[in-house]
């Protein structure tokens, strides 16, 4: 992590036009953090103010804040940032302090925080606490609650935690832009005792989706619901972190949706509890097992469960979003006849099949002719050949000898024997099968009803 040594020096760098700031201004800034790389950066434990068990934000990081006369003070830079969806795909977003989403911002119960708000924009922002409860004129929607903050200014919102849980910020100014492009962040309040509530490991992501036409690298903003690449924390698979856990530990995993659509986040291997929703934690008299929870737009979904060993899937269950940018546009984006590709592709691979004549999964493993900055459809491999998943698709990894707090990926299973499964290699006895159907079984045969119509 870098930081921002001197606000006035970064401040001045801005080719945005902004005012230089004073130096007793300055003073009064806290620095601002910076990420620069899509990897998922261990939990930042608090080093002052009330004690909590901070949480592991996938493929993202935790904003460092000053306490100043007991009051937490985070600085956040609204600004064009590059991000790395997956290895082979850079996208040219807006996010805050180098990476979209922006760092998660954790506090605590009963805190106040003083958050500043930079804007680097080429245009006006504002940010709105997605779920807290603060006073009217905190909730930072332009032109309701406050002007939008003008391109090169700080704002600043203060603000008492009065409730713990999962929240989210994001701009309420040309919101519809600004959210395409990438500006949105995790906002955790931890309970005031933190005994209660506790996970051995808490994860958090927010679902986003991206309309980015393959070769190049700005989303379109002005799509609705035909997204091309449905991500976490601006990350599609196999670009997205595994969640590693060790067996038996309490496991819990935050997300919010900001995309235009609802997602079903299912997790293989053991059942899980909903534990929180938008409007706070849920008694545990009301919670019920589920292996699937489908989180609307505008939500968020905190569940638990108790690790088992294993690779288990976890992903939305809308099968399009598992993928990424479809490739069959792709011929006509880079000026070739199909018919030509199909053809040098036949010299290479014999039995090169079109698209869905015997399925898709051989695509996983194809070399597709690809544009630039794109990334295949289906792709990933695990121990045993291709995944031939995308978009969003992580794997939670439990093992037995993980080490608390170590978050490093563990590798593949090792499957117990005989509990894998595997090849029949035995003989094949003959199947029964049905007759053959008469010549005529495909004609329909209709009785037309007799006596009177009825209308
Ligand atoms: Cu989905």
């Amino acid at each position: 992590m870098t930081n921002r040594r001197s606000f006035v020096r970064a401040a001045g760098a801005s080719l945005l036009g902004a005012t230089a700031v004073s130096r007793a201004g300055a003073a009064t800034l806290p620095e601002a953090a910076v990420q620069t790389t899509a990897a998922t950066q261990p939990p930042l434990p608090p080093p002052n103010g009330r004690p909590f068990q901070p949480i592991v934000t996938l493929n993202g990081w935790s904003l460092p804040w000053r306490l100043r006369d007991g009051v937490k003070e985070f600085h956040l830079v609204a600004e064009p940032v590059v991000r790395e969806i997956a290895p082979g795909m850079r996208a040219n977003l807006w996010g805050y302090n180098g990476q979209s989403p922006g760092p998660t911002i954790e506090a605590v119960e009963g805190d106040r925080v003083r958050i500043f708000v930079t804007n680097r924009l080429p245009e006006v922002t504002t940010v709105h606490w997605h779920g807290i409860l603060l006073p009217s004129g905190m909730d930072g929607v332009a032109g309701l609650t406050q002007p939008p903050i003008p391109v090169g200014k700080t704002w600043v919102y203060e603000f008492v935690l009065q409730r713990s849980g999962t929240f989210m910020y994001h701009p309420h100014a040309d919101e519809m832009v600004q959210m395409a492009m990438g500006m949105m962040g995790l906002f955790i309040v931890h309970p005031k005792d933190p005994r209660q509530l506790r996970a051995d490991r808490d994860f958090g992501f927010i679902l986003n989706a991206y309309d980015i036409e393959p070769g190049s690298a700005t989303p379109r903003v002005n799509t609705m619901l035909d997204f091309n690449l449905w991500t976490w924390n601006s990350r599609a698979f196999p670009g997205i972190a595994p969640l590693v856990a060790r067996t038996g530990e309490r496991v819990r995993i935050r997300v919010g949706n900001l995309t235009m659509t609802n997602h079903p986040i299912h997790m293989h291997g053991p059942h899980f509890e909903v534990v929180g929703t938008d409007g706070g934690w849920v008694p545990r008299s009301a919670r019920w097992p589920e292996v699937t929870t489908d989180i609307g737009v505008g939500q968020m979904r905190a569940i638990e469960f108790d690790a088992v060993a294993g690779d288990w899937a976890i992903h939305c269950h809308k099968s399009h979003h598992t993928m990424n940018a479809m490739g069959h546009g792709v011929p006509t984006m880079i000026g070739v006849d199909h018919r030509a590709v199909v053809e040098k592709i036949t010299r290479l691979i014999p039995d090169y099949m079109v698209m869905g004549e015997r399925g898709m999964h051989e695509m996983a493993e194809m070399e597709m002719p690809l544009p630039d900055n794109t990334l295949p459809m289906m792709t990933g491999t695990g121990p045993f050949g291709p995944v031939g998943m995308g978009g969003m698709f992580s794997v939670v990894k439990v093992r037995d000898d993980v080490a608390p707090g170590d978050h490093c990926d563990p590798g593949p299973y090792r499957h117990p024997p005989g509990t894998l499964a595997h090849e029949y290699t035995g003989a094949l006895p003959d199947a029964p099968r049905a007759a053959a159907p008469p010549a005529d079984a495909g004609t329909v045969q209709v009785r037309k009803p007799v006596g009177p119509h009825h209308h």
